[in-house]
């Protein structure tokens, strides 16, 4: 039998990556990529910033005090998308079988390539070479017997991270790794566990199932149950039918609108260009929320105009998340998606009149080819907005 070997990739502060790449003036300086408005927050660091403290999702006013001599940038989301598209086609390169979880990351199934790359080791040092001469982006790999150990392991030595655990190991990788960084496992329920005096990975695996569902609810205990054992619990599955989806899992949960706003705009940009890139135009939009107490619900609508620019997206996935979450609640992961996807550039090809929607989707399309070919203009959420916002000014 074939075993199973599967790859998780995850670029390393890969928005920061993206602009000392674009200005490698930038190197080995803190970086923060964010909003630079009164509210806005923190979408990455470069690792040097990190050494102050500062990391994703906090306050950019907090940020600044930590580190006051880092240069801030605001997000070039098009831009972005675009070195995505660059290095997930390298992984597919790689295997045939390649999910793509968020902008930056992907799950590759390995299995019997062996022939073709070598040992998963070797298959995955050739990886990331391929991608650093390639792409300019170093990236970090976990290798496992399923997902979620792959997931955990790419995240074990970050930045310029391999790690590989087997079949064997890994509940002995789940104890390395220990409770507090368990996958999943967020500020809330870290606090339930303590107050149960569970403190170690050892003492929660010696909890039967049915205590634990009794304890955390039947999908917490479940999914605690399976997780402290390196089983994965099933929450990277595959999306049935074709469509372009990204979800992000906040470090801590989040209870804040700006920070599931921003977050929602940003992956509104990352799947509208991903639609773009391959031509395919979508029917419904969706919005999946998983709140501190694991409880997930997704909701979707299919407008009657078409879904022709990420500001639309972004609209749209405003309006459905607030059907789902109102202010007090805490989310723990956010995620935007289009489906019901037809092959198209335009549905209104032909038609004298051009809706607002087309004539952004078209703006959006000529920045991805100018980014392509190398040249940056402006940020694609100021598109028809001229000139930009102050607050998104380089400061
Ligand atoms: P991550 O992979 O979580 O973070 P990272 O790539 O910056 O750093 P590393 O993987 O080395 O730990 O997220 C990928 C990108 O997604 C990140 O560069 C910026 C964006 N992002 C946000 O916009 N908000 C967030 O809260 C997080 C965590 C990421
Ligand atoms: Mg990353």
């Amino acid at each position: 039998m074939i075993e199973t070997v599967i790859f998780h990739v995850d670029i390393d502060a890969f928005f920061a990556a993206v602009e000392i790449l674009d200005d490698p003036g930038l190197a080995g300086k803190p970086l923060i990529v964010g909003g630079l408005s009164k509210r806005g927050v923190v979408s990455t660091a470069s690792y040097e910033a990190r050494k102050y403290g500062v990391h994703s999702a906090m306050p950019m006013t907090q940020a600044l005090r930590l580190c006051p001599h880092a240069t801030v940038i605001p997000g070039r989301h098009a831009r972005y998308s675009e070195v995505s598209a660059q290095v997930m086609g390298i992984l597919r390169e790689f295997s045939s079988d390649v999910h793509q979880i968020s902008i930056d990351e992907a799950f590759l199934d390995m299995s019997g390539t062996e022939r073709l790359w070598g040992r998963p080791r070797e298959a995955a040092l050739k990886l990331k070479e391929r991608v650093h001469e390639e792409t300019g982006m170093t990236i970090s790999v976990g290798i496992g017997p399923n997902r979620l150990i792959a997931k955990m392991a790419s995240d074990y030595n970050k930045p310029d991270g391999l790690c590989k655990v087997s079949e064997s190991k890994k509940e002995l990788f789940i104890d390395a790794v220990g409770l507090k960084k368990l996958w999943g496992v967020g500020k809330v329920t870290q606090e339930e566990l303590k107050s149960q005096k569970i403190t170690t990975t050892g003492e929660l695996r010696s909890i039967p199932l049915e205590r634990l569902k009794k304890l955390f609810g039947n999908s917490m205990g479940s999914f605690l149950y399976h997780v402290v054992r390196g089983i994965d619990p099933g929450i990277f599955s595959e999306a049935k039918s074709r469509s372009i989806s990204t979800e992000h899992t906040f470090l801590e949960d989040v209870g804040d609108r700006e920070v599931l706003e921003e977050t929602l705009l940003s992956m509104s940009h990352e799947v509208m260009f991903r639609s773009l890139d391959e031509r395919q135009i979508a029917r419904t939009i969706g919005v999946k929320i998983r709140l501190s107490d694991f409880s997930t619900s997704t909701v979707q609508t299919t407008p009657a105009e078409a879904i022709l620019s990420a500001e639309q997206v972004y609209a749209i996935a405003k309006e459905l998340l607030a059907q789902k979450w109102q202010p007090g609640m805490k989310v723990r992961l956010i995620g935007v998606g289009l489906y019901q996807l037809y092959d198209g550039t335009s549905p209104l090809q032909g038609e004298l009149f051009e809706s607002e929607h087309e004539k952004k989707r078209k703006l959006e399309a000529v920045v991805l080819a100018l980014q392509k070919e190398g040249h940056v203009l402006v940020k694609a959420a100021n598109l028809g907005k001229t000139p930009p916002h102050d607050e998104n000014q380089h400061s």
